[in-house]
């Protein structure tokens, strides 16, 4: 029994490591703008795999509001909270919704839509190409190595699009400003102005390098754009638009 229960875990989780090993979009951070983002992608057909380095999904809708359990959502975000069946109340001519089925709903969606979430690994490089210049994948290695500080090389997952949404950090663009020539820098976010960091987050979403896309809380980072804290359209509203442009691009 013990044996079986050993090949049927390796063999079906081989068999999805092998397919993803080649896929159209991979998504890094499962937070709340990768959840939307794969949703929107693999209700299009797209063969979509998330990389999440916690075995825990939603990256920081968990906590809610100082680890008050309800986050905020500006009200024109109602289409896409409808499209994932959140609820939500009223109040102050905002939305508020319970941090748990927030995160719940999101990710159901994306894995209904097709998309694989695989908890527990991290994503630590890119992969680029030149003449043209361009990502096309990433690197990734087991959260608990990462951990461990163990010296053990990474594997390799190719795809035709590669999406920042690691949060605050933007680490995957981090590592490519470093390590790829893109002429870029990441700058960091700035401190917190609600009214203007959603809508420029949003305004800033898309490509950074052909094959490298950022999202949510990195385009922050990246643009060094206000933070927001618990209001989170702009995270919905950002995964669904980089959905979109990697959608027109990969036509
Ligand atoms: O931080 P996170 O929730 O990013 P987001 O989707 O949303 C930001 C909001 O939560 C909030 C906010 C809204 O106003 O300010 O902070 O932009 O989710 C990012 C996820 O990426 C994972 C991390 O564990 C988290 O779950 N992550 C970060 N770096 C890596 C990673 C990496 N290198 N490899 C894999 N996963």
């Amino acid at each position: 029994m013990e044996a079986k229960i050993t090949r049927a875990i390796i063999e079906e989780a081989t068999r999805d490591w092998l397919n993803f090993a080649n896929s159209d979009v991979v998504i890094v951070g499962a937070g709340p703008a990768g959840l939307t983002a794969g949703a929107y992608l693999a209700e299009r057909g797209y063969k979509t795999v998330l990389f999440e380095r916690k075995l825990s999904f939603g990256g920081g809708i968990g906590g809610g509001g100082m680890l008050f359990h309800k986050i905020a959502l500006e009200k024109d975000t109602k289409e896409i909270l409808d499209h994932f069946n959140i609820k939500t109340v009223e109040k102050a001519d905002l939305l508020l919704c319970d941090s748990s089925e927030f995160v719940a709903k999101l990710a159901s969606k994306c894995i209904d839509s097709g998309a694989k979430i695989i908890p527990g690994v991290s994503v630590d490089d890119v992969i680029f190409r030149e003449n043209p210049l361009r990502i096309t994948g990433v690197c990734i290695q087991w959260s608990a190595v990462e951990l461990s500080g163990l010296h053990v090389d990474p594997i390799f997952v190719e795809s035709k699009a590669v999406v920042d949404a690691t949060g605050h950090d933007a680490e995957v663009v981090a590592v490519a400003s470093k390590k790829v020539p893109l002429n870029i820098v990441v700058p960091g976010e700035r401190s917190a102005f609600c009214e203007i960091g959603e809508t420029k987050i949003v305004e800033k979403t898309g490509k950074v390098v052909e094959g490298l896309y950022v999202a949510g809380m990195a385009v922050a980072s990246v643009y060094n754009l206000p933070r927001m804290g618990p209001i989170f359209g702009g995270m919905l509203r950002s995964g669904k638009r980089v959905a979109e442009i990697i959608a027109n691009d990969l036509r």
